[in-house]
């Protein structure tokens, strides 16, 4: 299987982040996206390619042209206004305090960050731009043809909404990609979420439309991050109805609920009938992960990697979350061998 891979990824390293009230070292770091690489080359998966560039246009499918423009000039007016540390907001902005678009940068900042887990630096952009190459390039490959590729994107994406980041997310890699496959051609894609928490900005840039499925497999969001979305109720809405699907489980479940719930999910994709399936595919239900309560074992990503090879679909993997960064490069070529039918 090919890997689409950039070290530009590099060049977005927010150093620290807000963890129980207290400024630790990142989990969420540049040698997430190395080590995976440096073992996609030791196993032998197949080739690694770089990305080619994509024009904004096509972001603009899915991202608000007033976001990709705030998120362009958001370290020059930072560093305007004096300051040199990652941004982060200084106030929410929730419904009953409207939505104006303030002109100062903290302001758009605000406007634009729904958590303060996704620390904006001086190549954040230029970064995630990269990763959300990494996606469409990936999918190019596999509407050219392949049955499957890897966009091993960093950063992630499926916390990132329309017109804001949250969650280490700044451009959702895969509803970019699930969406230039329609644009491509195809008439319906289906996006499976195994990343430990709820993507809930992929599900929200889908909820309602029909040419998107979106179902994930998640820590119980009345218990894990992020909280306000991800119950099993939540199945999309007007044309979108029956569209999204949700299975949390609750923290501390192994292999075993895991994969019950992964198959049950798996029978709604093939009721929907995808021309491409997306995977957004997370290592953090790993049970060494330091931030997620999952149990799975690495070899669970073996099994993972052929239960999808079984569905048949052409399939695009797209690398989101995943901490463990000792066992990250096992676990995630053991989902990309296992899709092949191979064991190592
Ligand atoms: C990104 B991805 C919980 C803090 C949560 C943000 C987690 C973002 C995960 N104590 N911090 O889905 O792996
Ligand atoms: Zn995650």
């Amino acid at each position: 299987m090919i890997t689409v891979f950039t070290a530009d990824h590099r060049l977005h390293d927010s150093k620290v982040e807000l963890f129980a009230g207290k400024l630790v070292p990142s989990f969420e770091k540049p040698e997430r996206a190395d080590v995976v690489a440096d073992r996609i080359r030791a196993v032998g998966v197949g080739e690694i390619v770089p990305p080619r560039d994509f024009p904004l246009d096509v972001l603009a499918r899915v991202h608000s042209r007033s976001y990709l423009e705030f998120l362009g000039t958001f370290w020059a007016q930072w560093t305007a206004a004096g300051y040199a540390h990652n941004g982060y907001p200084t106030c929410e902005r929730t419904w009953w305090m409207g939505d104006r678009a303030p002109g100062c940068v903290e302001g758009q900042v605000s406007r634009h960050c729904h958590d303060f887990a996704a620390p904006l630096t001086s190549g954040t952009w230029r970064a995630a731009r990269a990763s959300a190459n990494v996606a469409l390039s990936a999918q190019e490959i596999v509407r050219k043809g392949a049955r499957a590729a890897f966009g091993l994107c960093r950063p992630p994406g499926h916390h990132a909404y329309i017109d804001s980041c949250g969650g280490y997310c700044y451009l959702n890699n895969a509803a970019i990609a699930a969406q230039a496959c329609l644009d491509d051609g195809a008439a319906r894609v289906a996006i499976l979420d195994v990343d430990f928490h709820h993507g809930n900005g992929t599900q929200a840039i889908f909820y309602r439309r029909s040419d998107v499925f979106y179902g994930s497999v998640h820590g119980h969001p009345d218990q894990c991050y992020p909280y306000f979305l991800g119950y099993a109720d939540e199945r999309g809405s007007g044309s979108g109805e029956g569209f999204n699907r949700n299975y949390p489980l609750r923290p501390g479940v192994d292999g075993r609920a895991w994969f019950a719930a992964l198959e049950e999910l798996l029978k709604e994709i093939r009721q929907y009938g995808p021309d491409e399936l997306i995977v957004s595919l997370g290592v953090d239900a790993f049970e060494g992960d330091p931030i997620s309560r999952f149990r799975l074992s690495s070899t669970d990503f073996s099994r993972l990697g052929e239960c999808l090879g079984a569905q048949g679909y052409r399939t695009v993997f797209v690398f989101e979350g995943g901490y463990a960064v000792d066992a990250l490069g096992t676990n995630v070529t053991n989902v990309l061998e296992g899709f092949e039918g191979r064991h190592s």
